[in-house]
């Protein structure tokens, strides 16, 4: 038996798909040590079939494979199932965000050897050399959970701070998999969208974030001169003209920002990313315009509820206010940069009146913000529990009644993956009325204001659906609007950027 190591990115989205950065930065971290190859579930349409003929030519010894929620797990956890069963010998790995939080369900499974417990940059390359050298003094590497006998054992948690020294990602080693250009998609961004990952973590510890039990209010980034050579290359090399920053949080340092506005604004090329409302709302007018002059066209932001007291029971902290968010939209909009706001809904409070209160006065604060600036985007979340273990939002959680599968395949059954989605809570507080004006209100709010970002709805069609939902919007009339959903589905065929990334090929 090689040495050879399979790594796997299970299926998310159909054309939503991106530069596997997950995959392609653990391959970073073991190119030249270990021969790897690619297999990309979003770019296979039979996937285990090329898995299983990779494997059973016996040259292989690690299947290393990326778990997020959602639909990831579709093929994660019986591909891993089923290696096990057919190749024993095979050692199979899982890193990613659902791994490294649900990590004793998926070591219980018994099909799955080792975890990687947040950056795999130092973790994965140890763990295959002390396996290959059969060594097997686990402990020392960080970064690892993995069972011994019945015990769980989860070595020294550490976080690496030095991004610019990594490993420059191997882009042609996954060109030789699967043409870098078909990564590369028209958005509302540009013709060639590429992904880019420039830091890891965040400062802050939202309780409803998933992020949190993994970097810890810890946050790193790379320099913007590094930043902006890979950006380069993804230009000059393969025709990118837009990039997406999939950080939890590019907008951490406002001096590396307009250090890479200056030094991409030449190359006129779009860019979006993910910022707190409170940070970028320090930064100064001009580091707004310049940012805007070097192609920001739009910016994600957790912008949660319009309620202060619930931003605190999220622990959202800084300085967000429900005043501040109205605000920034308004400045947002002066330097024609985009707010892409999120909404998190059906936040566990004492009585269900108080749950459906608050859902309202959320519903009422998203339409003022649609008054102030009528370009916000709106991304609205329902509430699904992570595992941020003593907060007090967590703790409530709990109380309600409220637990994780403890079975690595009851992950597979649909409502959990639609809790996954953020789309069906399984929450014992948020009661199916409760859901159902929810998904009404997006509805209407998504009929009268449909996405920017899907470049397939013509101007007509907007101002149809505008016409069609205005009654509803300024009534509050959620309950069953169906002849909006029957449009949005059969005639615009309406796309989630939030579940299936920004808008893709126009046919
Ligand atoms: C790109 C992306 C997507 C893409 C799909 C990507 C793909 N794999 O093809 C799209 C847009 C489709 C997507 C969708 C969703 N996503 Co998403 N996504 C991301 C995003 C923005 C970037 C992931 C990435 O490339 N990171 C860069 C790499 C380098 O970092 P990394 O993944 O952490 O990898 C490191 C370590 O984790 C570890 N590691 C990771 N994988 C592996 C594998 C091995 C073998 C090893 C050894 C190590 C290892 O080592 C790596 C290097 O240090 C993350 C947020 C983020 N910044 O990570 C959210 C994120 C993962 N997504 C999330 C969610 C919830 C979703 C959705 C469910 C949202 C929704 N409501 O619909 C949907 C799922 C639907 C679907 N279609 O799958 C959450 C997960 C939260 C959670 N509960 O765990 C995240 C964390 C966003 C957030 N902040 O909440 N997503």
């Amino acid at each position: 038996m090689g040495d050879k190591v399979l790594l796997f990115n299970p299926f998310a989205a159909k054309n939503g798909y991106r530069i596997p950065n997950s995959i392609l930065q653990v391959a970073a971290s073991i190119d030249g040590l270990f021969e790897f190859v690619i297999v990309d579930g979003n770019r296979e349409n039979d996937p285990w079939n090329v898995i299983d003929g990779y494997l059973s030519g016996g040259e292989f010894r690690f299947f290393g494979c990326t778990v997020m929620p959602g639909p990831q797990l579709k093929q994660a956890i019986p591909y891993s199932k089923k290696i096990r069963t057919e190749y024993p010998d095979i050692v199979i790995i899982w890193g990613g965000y659902f791994a490294s939080n649900q990590y004793k369900t998926a070591l219980d499974s018994g099909f799955v050897d080792f975890i990687i417990n947040g950056q795999g940059d130092h973790a994965f390359p140890a763990l295959l050399k002390n396996l290959s050298n059969d060594e097997r003094d686990l402990k020392s590497i960080h970064n690892l959970m993995y069972k011994e006998g019945s015990e769980i054992v989860i070595t020294h948690k550490e976080f690496i701070s030095d991004q610019d020294n990594l490993p420059r990602l191997p882009y042609e080693k996954l060109d030789s998999f699967y043409p870098l250009s078909g990564y590369l998609k028209k958005t509302f961004l540009g013709k060639r969208t590429a992904a880019y990952h420039a830091s890891f973590g965040c400062p802050f510890t939202c309780s409803f974030c998933a992020v949190v039990p993994i970097y810890n209010a810890r946050w790193r980034g790379k320099s913007a001169q590094t930043v902006y050579e890979d950006v380069l290359y993804l230009i000059k090399e393969h025709g990118a003209d837009a990039v997406e920053f999939h950080d939890n949080n590019f907008f951490v340092n406002e001096k590396m920002v307009v250090e890479f506005s200056k030094l991409i604004k030449p190359h006129n090329i779009e860019w979006w990313g993910e910022g707190r409302i409170d940070t970028i709302n320090k930064y100064s007018d001009d580091s707004l315009q310049l940012m805007r002059e070097s192609g920001c066209k739009m910016i994600f932001f957790g912008a949660e509820t319009g309620n202060d007291e619930i931003l605190k029971k999220m622990d959202k902290g800084g300085t967000q206010t429900s005043q501040q968010i109205k605000d920034f939209a308004a400045r947002m909009k002066r330097f024609d940069i985009i707010p892409e706001y999120s909404f998190v809904l059906g936040i566990p409070l004492d009585t269900e009146q108080e749950v459906n209160a608050q859902i309202d006065s959320d519903i009422a604060f998203i339409k003022e913000i649609k008054e102030i600036n009528p370009n916000t985007e709106v991304i609205i979340y329902l509430y699904s529990p992570v595992p941020t273990e003593g907060s007090e939002l967590y703790e409530k959680v709990k109380e309600a009644g409220f637990a994780f599968p403890e079975k690595l395949e009851d992950w597979l059954n649909p409502d959990w993956e639609n809790f996954d989605l953020r789309r069906n809570p399984l929450t014992p507080w948020l009661k199916p009325y409760m859901v159902d004006k929810i998904q009404g209100f997006e509805t209407v709010l998504n009929a009268r204001f449909p996405t920017v970002s899907d470049l397939r709805i013509t101007n007509d069609q907007r101002k149809i659906m505008k016409q069609l939902s205005s009654f509803r919007y300024k009534n509050n009339l959620y309950r069953r609007p169906y002849e909006l959903k029957v449009l949005q589905k059969v005639w615009l065929k309406y796309r989630r950027p939030e579940i299936e990334g920004f808008e893709m090929e126009v046919s």
